[in-house]
């Protein structure tokens, strides 16, 4: 039986179809962070990740590369576990889907829901995008193409094995309605529920093996094999023993958090319930869709190609920034946008200005006047004011954690360093040490305290950085962790190393910010590359913005011969009435794309330095279509 302190929590298994990207990183980093402060409040932890080796996608980047399925599995795991490794992430287990207990696990539930007529044999039609590894209705295509691959996917007709899911419908929309903490955070919880409001049909859970080989045969039909989603959900039950070590599976399961992207929501809230009821099982405790990130308005993924790879990162900045940013950047739900530009604006203002200053301005003071760490022997109002906010801090930050905000979290302990900074400002010891040494040394202890306190609470999310800073630290064993007082004055305390030097794209600073641009790979083209790009003169017609979307706008084009739509990404620069009749510059060749549910036929050119965005036009007046050449 699961007990209250049992604490079970899961990121997606990812598709060893490619290289681990900062969007995989980000989800696997966040269940890292909970499962940290839950064990640090003494929760019973379980953190499980992995990754998802059958399928589809699978099997046609191994024939590509000229091997195996298995071969392409057992190199491509070896780049996730690195990745993870380097990041800092400290999981439970690592489930593979190639696993033999995982395949005779899902292999004992098949048969058991088959022998219970929860499946069934029929012979279907439907459009299936092997990108997301599953069957879309043609009301769900966006222009005939699948919304999140951007691309048409192909028609199948053929005889499958179903789950009958369309009878769970009913119950899971009333279970949704009554448990307000199942799926979060609300704006996904509504989009399930706006989902069933059209009829369910039923879950198509094999391949025949003519079409797909690699995949768990079924054990009923040894000419096919399950559908890739039916053997990726059931490793939330296998991974913890199901069915085969039920005593294990109980003290985990139901699972007290599913983080997943916004991507995989309809598979999780929708299939994996069904199915859960269908075993006969309770469903986990809250399943959290975190946003995207995103390289200018577009979803950052392994298909567009437009991915930053999470090593790249970290050999360049630490592991702990990469971490503290895009725990930081990424507001709950939300999207986010990821530039090296916004990661080096927010480690400068962060963790180079405010918490790093703070840290060695206070050990170098302290060192610089007193043989040990004072007392805080005079504590006036200042200091009373700013225990009562320390004692605070910790609820605070525990609660906003256990709801997921953690960027709300983390803005509170930054506030936190910058509400000491300023008290440094008002108080500067540095001046105080000459007229009253006492005082100076309340003002010294007080700060470094709180220093103490503000680093105990970053350790889930810069783990290496800020053990390094609480070891130079000395304190009262007896003291708890979050007890004000807890650094021992008398001590003697080393002079602390820069923890986050401050990063100047133009000079380059010494230790670990970069001592190469961030590694992109920028091949050069030919002069026949070049001339496959069609670049023309347009007209702007009319310019709207596009809702929701603080970025983007709508333009109508005149380009000579026709009109066009595109979406821009230049709200931030430039008003509609800024558009309207100007000469802009196209590339008029370009594939049209689906931005937020709006066709965009085309790219209008901008140059872009330090925030700053002009758009490209013409030096004398000329005719929308002229060439450019
Ligand atoms: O979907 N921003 O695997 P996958 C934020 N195997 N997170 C992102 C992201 C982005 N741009 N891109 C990917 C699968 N992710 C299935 C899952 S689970 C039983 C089976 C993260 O390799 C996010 O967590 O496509 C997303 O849901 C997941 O990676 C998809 O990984």
């Amino acid at each position: 039986m699961k007990n209250s302190d049992s604490f079970f929590l899961t990121t997606p298994i990812y598709y060893v179809n490619d290289m681990p990207h900062i969007g995989h990183a980000y989800t696997t980093i966040l269940a890292d962070v909970l499962a940290r402060y839950h064990r640090a409040r003494g929760a019973d932890t379980f953190f499980l990740t992995g990754v998802d080796e059958h399928g589809q996608k699978v099997q046609q980047a191994a024939s590509s590369a000229g091997i195996t399925p298995q071969e392409h599995c057992d190199r491509m795991v070896v780049h996730f576990r690195e990745a993870w490794e380097k990041l800092g992430i400290n999981y439970d287990f690592f489930i593979r889907t190639t696993d033999q207990f995982h395949i005779d696990a899902v292999r004992q539930v098949l048969q058991n829901l088959y022998d219970r007529g929860e499946i069934y044999q029929h012979e279907y039609g439907g459009y299936y995008c092997v990108g997301c590894e599953r069957f879309y209705t043609q009301k769900e295509l966006v222009d005939g193409k699948c919304p999140q691959h951007l691309k048409a996917p192909d028609f199948i007709k053929e005889k499958n094995y179903f789950f009958r899911m369309s009878k769970y419908q009913d119950w899971l929309v009333d279970y949704i309605q009554k448990n307000p903490d199942f799926i979060q955070p609300e704006s996904r919880k509504n989009e399930v529920l706006g989902f069933l409001k059209n009829p369910l049909s039923d879950l198509c859970i094999s391949r025949p093996k003519a079409r797909l080989s690699w995949g768990i045969e079924l054990p009923f039909d040894a000419e096919y094999v399950t559908y890739v989603w039916f053997d990726a959900l059931l490793n939330y039950l296998t991974a913890i023993g199901y069915p085969n070590d039920l005593k294990r599976f109980e003290h985990w399961w139901p699972a007290n958090y599913h983080l997943i992207g916004k991507d995989i929501v309809t598979t999780h809230c929708v299939y994996w319930p069904t199915i859960l009821k269908a075993i006969g099982l309770p469903l986990p405790k809250t399943i959290f869709a975190h946003g995207w990130w995103m390289i200018d308005e577009t979803k950052m993924s392994k298909s567009l190609k437009n991915i930053v790879k999470p090593l790249d990162l970290v050999d360049v900045y630490g592991v702990d920034s990469v971490r503290y940013f895009l725990m930081r950047d990424m507001m709950l739900g939300q999207d986010a946008n990821f530039s090296e530009e916004i990661f080096i604006k927010r480690y400068n203002s962060e963790l180079a200005n405010d918490f790093g200053n703070l840290a060695s301005r206070v050990v170098t003071l302290i060192k610089r006047n007193f043989t040990a760490i004072p007392e805080a022997a005079q504590p006036g109002n200042d200091e009373i004011e700013i225990q009562v906010s320390a004692r605070k801090l910790p609820q605070t930050t525990h609660q906003l954690i256990s709801e997921l905000r953690v960027t709300e979290a983390l803005e509170g302990i930054i506030t936190f360093v910058r509400s000491i900074n300023k008290y440094m400002e008002v108080r500067q010891p540095w001046q105080l040490v000459k007229t009253d040494k006492t005082e100076a040394g309340t003002v010294l202890y007080t700060a470094l305290e709180s220093l103490r306190l503000a680093a105990t609470l970053l350790e889930p999310v810069m783990p290496t950085k800020i053990k390094e800073l609480l070891s130079i630290l000395p304190v009262d064993e007896q003291k708890q962790e979050f007890a004000w007082g807890r650094i021992k004055s008398g001590a003697t305390i080393e002079q602390i190393p820069i923890l986050f030097p401050r990063i100047d794209k133009s000079v380059k600073t010494s230790a670990e910010p970069p001592s190469a641009p961030l590694k992109k790979e920028e091949p050069l083209i030919t002069i026949d590359d070049f001339a496959k790009v069609k670049l023309t003169t347009a007209t702007v017609l009319t310019v709207e913005k596009v809702p929701d979307a603080t970025k983007l706008l709508k333009l109508t084009i005149d380009l000579g011969t026709e009109k066009r739509q595109i979406v821009a990404g230049i709200a931030e620069h430039y008003s509609p009435e800024q558009l309207i009749g100007k000469t802009i510059i196209v590339v008029a060749n370009l594939q049209p794309v689906t931005i937020r549910g709006i066709k965009s036929e085309g790219m209008l050119l901008a140059a872009k330095k330090d925030g700053k965005l002009t758009l490209l036009s013409s030096i004398d007046s000329i005719e929308p279509g002229a060439k450019i050449s």
